[in-house]
């Protein structure tokens, strides 16, 4: 088993119902990752130690979720210059708004690359680091483009 690449990392065991999407992409593409749970406000330390650690561990992308008060992903980031996508896990009181805001409103210096709420982003937190990954990997580059394909295979002309 080759060293894991992308750290898919979440505040909560609740939050791995939306996360197990980014994990489930990352493998479909034969991207070696490793999963985490760490958490901001209950972890902090294994969240510093994490995030300080991250890029001598040989992860090249972090991904985090998180969701309601979510300063998992902007927490980490600080931490490290490796890229950090995060995904707003859709929470109850505010059906994940309150999550997207505290992920993507980060002040100038310190970014998190911020996808969509929910499934949707944590599938697509997975694409966007395939695609930073391919572009040192001609095998994967190829991986991802014959994933689009499938994709674009998979629509019919018409509704039935
Ligand atoms: C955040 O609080 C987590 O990211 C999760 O989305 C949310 C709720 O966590 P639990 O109370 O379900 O553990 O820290």
């Amino acid at each position: 088993m080759s060293a894991p690449l992308v750290a898919v990392i979440m505040g909560s065991q609740s939050d791995w119902d939306t996360m197990r999407h980014a994990a489930e992409t990352l493998a479909a593409l034969a991207i070696p990752h490793d999963v985490r749970i760490v958490s901001a406000h209950r972890t902090p330390d294994r969240m510093y130690a994490f995030a300080k650690g991250a890029e001598a561990e040989g992860f090249k992308v972090v991904i985090a979720g998180a969701g309601g008060a979510a300063h998992l992903p902007g927490m980490v980031a600080s931490l490290t210059t490796l890229p950090v996508f995060g995904v707003p896990v859709e929470s109850k009181a505010m059906s994940g708004l309150d999550s997207l805001y505290s992920i993507v409103q980060m002040p100038a210096g310190i970014p998190v690359g911020t996808l969509a709420i929910g499934r949707a982003g944590a599938t697509n937190a997975a694409l966007l680091a395939a695609a930073v990954l391919a572009l040192g990997d001609a095998g994967l580059a190829q991986r991802l483009k014959d994933f689009r394909a499938a994709r674009t295979a998979q629509v019919a002309e018409r509704p039935v």
